[in-house]
Parts: structure tokens; sequence; C-alpha cells
């Protein structure tokens, strides 16, 4: 079976881009695989995640580059989605919490991922997104990071309420990866 690095050090993603794809194995970087993630868009961070897993491997590499951009402020947390706070919990509680008058709560969760060739070459980078709201409270144990204050338009429930199968179709990171999987076949 191909083999690709999944440029990351998030084993949620890691399980979720497994689930998806059927016929490649994504395999984590080795150990040491720390990119600093200076960008000021999903798509510079993402390319600097691919490359510096393209450096240890030298093999093809995808990374995963995502957030949550709330329209309330001003697209923030994005590309600081990961740093909001300390952890998941405290994430989520931070943003309920500056959310708590906000009446515009359209938000998104956008996914950019890089496909890197061996010789370290852009093959093809895809944007992804997936548009909901912030929910007022928490909601459901699946997924990760967000997904328990975010509801999918078209939904009543949150995205920690859905099943993994449910998610992995309609997520900002299944809507990247099936253009990722387009490129692949050609
Ligand atoms: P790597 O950089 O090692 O890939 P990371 O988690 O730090 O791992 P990002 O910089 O791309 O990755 O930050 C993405 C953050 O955005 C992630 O930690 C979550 O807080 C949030 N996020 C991304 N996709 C999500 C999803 O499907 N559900 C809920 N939250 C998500």
């Amino acid at each position: 079976m191909e083999q690709i690095v999944l440029a990351t050090s998030n084993p949620h993603k890691v399980e979720e881009i497994n689930a998806i794809v059927d016929g490649i194995e994504f395999i984590l970087p080795p150990a040491g695989f720390d990119p600093i993630e200076n960008g000021k868009t999903f798509e510079e961070n993402s390319l600097i995640k691919a490359k510096e897993a393209n450096r240890l491997t030298g093999k093809i590499t995808l990374a995963d580059d995502s957030g949550l951009c709330v329209e309330y402020l001003d697209g923030e947390p994005g590309i600081h989605s990961a740093r909001y706070a300390p952890s998941a919990q405290e994430r989520i509680d931070k943003l309920l919490n500056v959310m708590k008058d906000a009446k515009n709560r359209k938000a998104k969760f956008v996914c950019v991922m890089t496909l890197l060739g061996t010789d370290g070459k852009v093959l093809t980078q895809v944007r992804g997104e997936c548009h909901g709201k912030i929910d007022v409270l928490q909601k459901g144990k699946n997924g990760f990071g967000y997904d328990p204050i975010f509801i999918v338009d078209g939904y009543n429930q949150t995205m920690a309420e859905l099943s993994e199968e449910e998610k992995n179709k309609i997520s900002h990171r299944a809507m990247a990866l099936n253009g990722i999987i387009e490129f692949l076949k050609k």
C-alpha cells in the first residue's frame, strides 16, 4: 500500500484522515518533527508543516492546517485555534465566554491540505470549509477540539454529537481530502 507521511502531531487528525481514505496508509513523521508555524494564513502554515515533514523523511507528505474562524471575532481564533488557551476545555470555555452576548454566531471550520512530492515541490494545495454556528452550550463527546460547540448548517446537533462517520462526510477535513484524492487519482 502507498504510504504518505502526515505532517502532524495531532492524533485526532491521523485517525480522521485514515478513516476517510482507503488504499493509502498515512504515517506519522519521525520524532523531532516540530515545525515553526509562523505563517499568517492556513495556506502558509500548511506548507511549513509539509516541508518540514518532507525534509525529515524525503517522502511524499500531506499537511493539514486547520482552525475555527468566528465572524463575531473577525475570523479569530483562526490560525491560532490550537493556541487560543492551554487546554481543549479552556479553549471552549474562553470562546463561549467571549461570545456570551454575541447575536451573530456564524463560524466556519477551515482545513488547508498541502501535498508535496518526494522532491519537496508542491503537488497541490486544497482548502475545505464547513460552515455553521457557535452554540451557546457545549454538547457531545465525539470528535475533538471545538466540535462540542459547533453546529453545522442544516443540523441541530453539535459536531461532537455526530457519529464519526457523519462528521467525516461533511467536515472541512473531508472536503479538503476529497480534493487531494481527486488529484491522486489523476
Ligand atoms: P498539528 O499542527 O501538529 O497538525 P494542531 O492541532 O496544532 O496539530 P493546527 O495548528 O492545524 O493543528 O490547529 C488546529 C486546531 O483547530 C485544533 O487543535 C483544534 O483546536 C481546531 N480544529 C481543527 N479541526 C478541528 C475539528 O475537526 N474539530 C474541532 N476542532 C478542530
